[in-house]
């Protein structure tokens, strides 16, 4: 097992060796900018047999994926993201896919196996790599293992996990995760973590075990996706009352990990380990190549909201000294109220929490809608509603057809027409931000050094990779700062006399106006809840 400090470097050394995002090496993710789609409402397809009907589906996400990025360089007014995680899509009767009855076939409403190849293929041909959502720890209590499992003498019976009677004990959730909603002759309960129609597999079997490895690899195989997103992983292997992280866990995830790289040496597999970075540093020092970061997720919520930058640095000082690089990072996701309601609906701050994502270390993922500010507090469903293209309070330009979920009442204020031309906008600020990630070293593949700005509302650090080095001011507070904040020149190259460039907002930098300055104002002013990057010698 590797130290947290042999981790942190072996990163940096491997980050250095992909340079341009459009590296094509077995790592290819270290470099990507990621958005998350749920599949459902992000764009019902225009042509075909699953046009209008007011579900999302694959071939609706073809027709959109120009917004993402559309394969030109040269071109600026698209997002410019490089890889799409789809939330679940397969065979499953849920709206939200996560208890699936057949791994293998994509579930209907969204379109047919072949759909999902050329999904692919298209985004291929842009620049874009494609992981799924995959769903090992249980399964829909309809899949035909555990239909098969219920009887007393089926070979599959140890497939899933059974019980005389319900194991008690401290240190669970607050619902039953035992259940007796399958009757048969022995009367046992099964083991459901998150729900009674989800059974959780029994992947101390190595039956079972082979059996998900089959179905993974399946994906990264024959349909071609290029890499996983590893669902719930933390929960996969119980024992007893210990509910999560167990060694056991881990260790079945390192050799799900070799297998799966194995079938296919660039796969990239990202694990939802929603548990404090320590926690989440030992999957990844453990074979899975990567992790999101929920807590600085939230440190990045709570530092906006209190316009204290020490609660951002100190977690992305944490993260990289634990994850190094290989951390992906969100500010949202679908099991959370929408990044903009959590930050009170201002633009603002929304636009903070982005700059800070974007120019930190890690993977970047963006939940879809997140870019132009769309709103959403739970239920779960709220925080899925059908992204909004359009003003059109009905459709919001997501379908021509009956939506299958309300368009959010904020439609008209926040939509991607009203945004796309609009070099203000929350919309052409994500643009800014991803193009300067992609096209500068220091910011996708740098490291990271977190300064003292003298105050506590200013975050500040340097990216760095051999020659590229960039320094990121960000003001996370609602005043305005003339005065109050200063860098170390000297400890950061910078001399008199020399002009530097401010890269995101095209401003003029000046450097101290002697030697030994001991608080360098980058720049003249820190507008409220704004973030400059500025190009140090
Ligand atoms: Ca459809
Ligand atoms: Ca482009
Ligand atoms: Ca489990």
């Amino acid at each position: 097992m590797l130290t947290t400090g042999l981790l942190a470097s072996a990163c940096i050394s491997l980050a250095a060796a992909s340079p341009s995002p459009q590296s094509a090496g077995n790592e290819w993710w270290r470099t990507a900018v990621f958005y998350e789609i749920f599949v459902r409402s992000f764009a019902d397809s225009t042509e075909g047999p699953l046009a209008d009907d007011g579900v999302g589906d694959l071939r609706g996400i073809i027709e959109r994926l120009d917004y993402l990025n559309d394969g030109n360089p040269m071109t600026h007014d698209d997002l410019g993201v490089t890889g799409i995680w789809l939330m679940p899509i397969c065979q499953s009767p849920s709206y939200h896919g996560y208890d699936v009855v057949d791994y293998r076939a994509v579930d209907e409403e969204y379109g047919t196996n072949e759909d999902f190849k050329a999904f692919v293929a298209a985004c291929h041909q842009r620049g874009i790599r494609v992981i799924v959502d995959m769903v090992m720890n249980h399964v829909g209590i309809d899949h035909p293992w555990f239909r098969e499992a219920i009887g007393p003498d089926s070979d599959k019976r140890d497939w899933f996990v059974w019980r005389d009677e319900p194991l008690t004990g401290e240190g669970g959730p607050n619902h039953p995760v035992w259940h007796d909603r399958v009757k048969d002759r022995t009367g046992q309960f099964y083991y459901g973590f998150f729900w009674h129609g989800m059974p959780d597999v029994n992947l101390r079997s190595q039956a079972a075990t082979a059996a998900m490895h089959e179905e993974c690899r399946f994906w990264v195989t024959e349909m071609g996706a290029d890499g996983l997103r590893l669902d719930a992983v933390k929960h996969l292997i119980e024992d007893g009352v210990q509910f999560e992280n167990t060694p056991e866990t881990i260790a079945w995830l390192r050799e799900f990990s070799g297998a799966m790289h194995q079938a296919r040496p660039d796969v990239f597999l990202v694990g939802e380990v929603w548990d404090d970075t320590e926690v989440v540093a030992r999957y990844v020092q453990n074979g899975i190549d990567s992790a999101f970061e929920f807590s600085t997720c939230s440190a990045i919520e709570r530092g906006i909201n209190a316009g204290e930058a020490e609660t951002i640095g100190r977690a992305l000082e944490r993260s990289w000294n634990n994850l190094g690089a290989a951390a992906s990072t969100m500010i949202g996701n679908h099991d959370m109220d929408r990044v903009m309601s959590r930050l009170g609906g201002s633009r603002e701050k929304a636009a903070c929490a982005a700059t800070i994502q974007l120019t930190a270390p890690g993977v970047p993922f963006i939940y879809y809608g997140e870019e132009i500010g769309m709103v959403g507090v739970k239920p779960d469903p709220d925080l899925r509603t059908p992204m909004q293209w359009t003003g059109d309070a009905e459709r919001a330009g997501f379908t021509t057809g009956s939506p299958w979920s309300e368009v959010h009442p904020s439609v008209n204020q926040v939509n991607v027409d009203r945004q796309r031309k609009q070099p203000g906008s929350l919309l052409s600020l994500y643009r800014r931000l991803i193009r300067l990630r992609q096209t500068r070293p220091a910011l996708h593949a740098g490291d990271f050094t977190l300064l003292d700005a003298g105050d506590d509302r200013v975050l500040a650090f340097v990216r760095s990779h051999e020659d590229d080095r960039l320094l990121v001011v960000v003001n996370v507070s609602g005043d305005t700062l003339i005065e109050q904040w200063g860098l170390d020149a000297g400890a950061l190259g910078v001399r008199p006399g020399s002009a530097l460039k401010e890269m995101l907002h095209g401003m003029r930098v000046y450097t101290p106006r002697r030697e030994g300055d001991a608080r360098w104002r980058a720049l003249g002013m820190l507008d409220r809840y704004t973030g400059y990057v500025v190009k140090l010698p």
